[in-house]
């Protein structure tokens, strides 16, 4: 039988989440406002900001141009009450392990759990030693950031590399630099991840042994890339120190794998640790954010952890319809699996949050990027959408050019902050106004009556279908009052709970990651063979001769 046969047989016996009854009405209901213009829907409605508009704390959801009507909304919410939104809620709040099969609990939520109600995992509340850990980061960045831990010759630390890849490394690189109003003013961060040396070489060439602290973030401490670059900056630590004694001084680990750890040859007393529990990209609130509080102190850290906790009150307690990251996601089930868009976009307008896309990209692609379901059987819907983006106002000079005249759907998440860290506000300004333009143009275009009479342009031959936009691009927007601790909290937890949300409609398990696997271990099948003295055989044509070409052609760097 081959494998497409098979997926077919599959697929035949799948029902499938999208096949309820309101699904049809869905559908029903999309062919029926299909061809209505968002401008159309603005000019009979003056209340419809009032209606698709919610505030959460410091956080302004729009999401008025949005290609929806009361009936929309209602159908979705009623899709997410049929898809027990709520009851998946609850059961990943009180520690059920929802994550199936890696048989674990999904308990980020734990780790800001500020109101410290019991969280029951395995019949142990697992909230003492969160706030342990907490505790225990404080205290260790106090001392470096006050100076008092010192470096091996009795110098202040100057630097701290974060040595970690995927959930840890995105999670706090994009955290640090979002808070870098924050940060603490003698203290350099800096992050490596990349496997190709070039990174590691970099970053270490500007910095000096003895002002050096290392992090060294693996969940698992397995991870090649990480382990690779961490016994380099070992290496490199010693060549200068000379004595393994001093590493204790220099590399700190945030792990759960407390044997490997002390294999490495950092003292345990400096592991911080972390549980099964905290998946790679929900693990900035837990250990593996010790960069984020060495750089903004404890105080901040915990306001962070304030930020996401005062969204999972929201998330946990708000009716669906009026529930943020639950509109969120309906939204993005509506243009997935309704409209056909494959893409979406996230977009800030603030300089600060530039690595937002990024982090999102593995936050929501690793998490709902599935064609199985949680019960094995292979999906007959689209599931996760293909995140991307990057900072709006660059954008507007590159691709948005798609995003207003392409032929695609692309729903866009807008976000800007009120308040800016600087006092340029000129340049704010002129930031603001071209978020609100960008928004207002995807929303109305510009028709070819417009376009002739605001550019003067009479007759068809002057290329007026060029410059004629079709509008109706869907968009959020979120505004923040400033991009505080407490503000980002709430911003990454409301895309947290969307993603758990989306996954609970398309039955996924949001929190394995399987998609990972094969290509780490076809890899470490290859790497022995890059330097074997026969040529190799054992794969297809074309990674046969690809690795024969690279054995051949490397041979005068290597030497060999
Ligand atoms: C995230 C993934 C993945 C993981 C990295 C690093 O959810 O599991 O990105 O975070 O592979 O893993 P370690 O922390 O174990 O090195």
């Amino acid at each position: 039988m081959t494998s497409s046969v098979f997926v077919q047989e599959k697929r035949n016996e799948v029902a499938g989440p999208l096949h309820r009854p309101v699904c049809l009405q869905l559908k029903a209901h999309q062919a029926a406002i299909a061809a209505a213009h968002m401008r159309d829907m603005f000019a009979t409605d003056p209340a419809r900001f009032e209606r698709f508009s919610l505030q959460v704390g410091e956080l302004l959801l729009d999401y008025s141009k949005n290609r929806i009507t009361g009936e929309t909304m209602g159908l979705l919410v009623k899709l997410a009450e049929e898809a027990d939104v709520a009851g998946w809620r609850e059961r990943m709040f009180s520690g059920d392990k929802i994550n199936n099969t890696e048989n674990r609990a999904v308990l980020h939520v734990a780790l800001r759990n500020r109101s410290n109600h019991p969280v029951i995992v395995d019949g142990e509340d697992v909230m003492p030693k969160v706030n342990a850990v907490i505790e225990r980061l404080g205290a260790f960045a106090e001392r470096v950031r006050s100076g008092e831990w010192r470096g091996y010759t009795g110098e202040r630390i100057t630097d701290i590399v974060n040595i970690g890849i995927g959930g840890s490394d995105l999670g706090p690189q994009m955290v640090y630099q979002a808070l870098k109003p924050y940060r603490h003013p003698r203290l350099k961060m800096h992050f490596i991840s990349n496997i190709d040396g070039a990174h590691v070489k970099e970053a270490l060439e500007a910095l000096n042994p003895e002002t050096t602290l290392f992090i060294v973030s693996s969940k698992t401490f397995t991870t090649q890339e990480t382990m690779t670059n961490a016994h380099y900056a070992r290496a490199w630590f010693l060549a200068q120190s000379q004595a393994e004694k001093h590493i204790a001084r220099h590399f700190v680990a945030v792990s759960t794998n407390r044997d490997a750890v002390a294999a490495f040859g950092i003292d345990p007393a400096n592991m911080f640790e972390f549980w099964d529990w905290v998946g790679g990209r929900y693990s900035l609130w837990s250990a593996i954010g010790l960069s984020i509080v060495l750089a903004v102190g404890a105080e901040r850290f915990v306001e962070l952890l304030e930020g996401a906790h005062a969204m999972d009150e929201h998330f946990r307690h708000a009716p669906l319809a009026a529930n943020m990251p639950v509109i969120l996601a309906l939204l993005g089930v509506w243009y997935n699996n309704f409209f056909g868009a494959e893409s979406h976009a996230i977009l800030p307008y603030d300089h600060y949050l530039r690595s937002l896309p990024a982090y999102l990209e593995q936050a929501d692609m690793e998490s709902n990027g599935k064609s199985v379901d949680r019960d094995g059987n292979i999906v007959d819907y689209p599931t996760g959408a293909i995140v991307w983006g990057a900072t709006g106002i660059n954008g507007q000079h590159a691709f948005y050019q798609l995003l207003h005249q392409g032929t695609k759907i692309i729903p866009a998440d807008f976000i800007v902050s009120i308040e800016s860290h600087t006092e340029l506000q000129e340049h704010h300004d002129i930031l603001i106004a071209n978020f609100l333009a960008q928004t207002e143009a995807l929303m109305r275009g510009r028709t070819r009556e417009e376009t002739q009479r605001e550019m003067g342009l009479a007759q068809t031959g002057q290329f007026v279908s060029h410059k004629v936009f079709d509008g109706n691009h869907p968009s959020n927007a979120i505004l923040l009052q400033k991009l505080t601790p407490h503000a980002l909290g709430m911003l990454i937890a409301l895309y947290e709970h969307k993603i758990f949300v989306e996954g609970v409609i398309w039955n996924l398990n949001s929190y394995d990651q399987w998609g990972v696997e094969l290509g780490k271990q076809l890899a470490s099948r290859i790497l022995p063979e890059l330097h074997a003295d026969a040529p190799v055989a054992g794969h297809d044509a074309s990674t046969n001769a690809l690795i024969n070409y690279y054995r051949r052609m490397s041979h005068p760097r290597t030497g060999l």
